[in-house]
């Protein structure tokens, strides 16, 4: 993709990607209300290929919004993935089903969906909001974020305010699954940040109707 300034590390260029253990290795915070969170740093080893990849032509679509009666650019790049489409690389299939197995008895349901979102520098970011188009307003259910490229903090705070808000740093190969009643009792953000930050894209796996 033109215009993204990216340094692979040298290191990883010689790896090929892997993905790691989930079994005994993933740290669980109970959050209130019924939400948890789920994390592991360095799940996919050697991702560089991966992120070379995600920063190609993949078809990323910049999107407008209203807001305060203003259409305005949505601050990243959106890719949508519908179920059967496939993923751009095999260590994502192989990710989403991996995860898939793993949540079996929690989500009783396969993630079939990739939201992807690329956050060209700090200057792109995501609002506070839940993910809460279709039956995460009312059930519970998994959202599993898996990032690549540069760092960059996923904030998440109770709904409605009134507690702290609680910052899970994402790095490259990290991840992070939502769970619960997270998206409709809890809001999550990814801040804008005035730190001079590569590229960062966000790989999101979802059961079907939930985004
Ligand atoms: O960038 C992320 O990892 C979070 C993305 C997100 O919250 C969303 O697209 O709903």
């Amino acid at each position: 993709m033109h215009g993204i300034a990216h340094q692979p590390s040298m290191f990883d260029l010689v790896d090929e990607p892997t993905l790691g253990r989930l079994e005994d290795r993933i740290q669980r915070t109970t959050l209130t209300r019924g939400a948890w969170v789920d994390h592991l740093p360095g799940w996919v080893g050697g991702s560089e290929s991966i992120l070379e990849t995600l920063l190609g032509d993949i078809g990323w679509r910049a999107e407008r919004r209203e807001m305060y009666e203003r259409e305005v650019d949505v601050p990243r790049l959106l890719r949508w993935y519908d179920v059967d489409e496939e993923l751009p690389h095999p260590l994502l299939t192989e990710a989403r089903e991996r995860l898939t197995a793993y949540y079996a008895e929690e989500l009783r349901e396969p993630f079939v969906t990739t939201g992807m979102c690329l956050y060209r520098d700090g200057r792109d970011s995501v609002a506070w909001h839940g993910d809460t188009t279709g039956r995460s307003s009312s059930q519970d259910t998994l959202v599993a974020i898996v990032s690549f490229g540069s760092p960059r903090p996923l904030m998440l705070r109770p709904r409605g305010g009134g507690g702290d808000s609680l910052k899970f740093p994402l790095g490259h190969g990290d991840l992070v699954v939502m769970g619960g009643s997270c998206q409709r009792t809890w809001e999550h953000a990814i801040p804008k940040t005035a730190k001079k930050v590569g590229p960062r894209v966000s790989v999101q796996f979802r059961p079907i109707g939930v985004s």
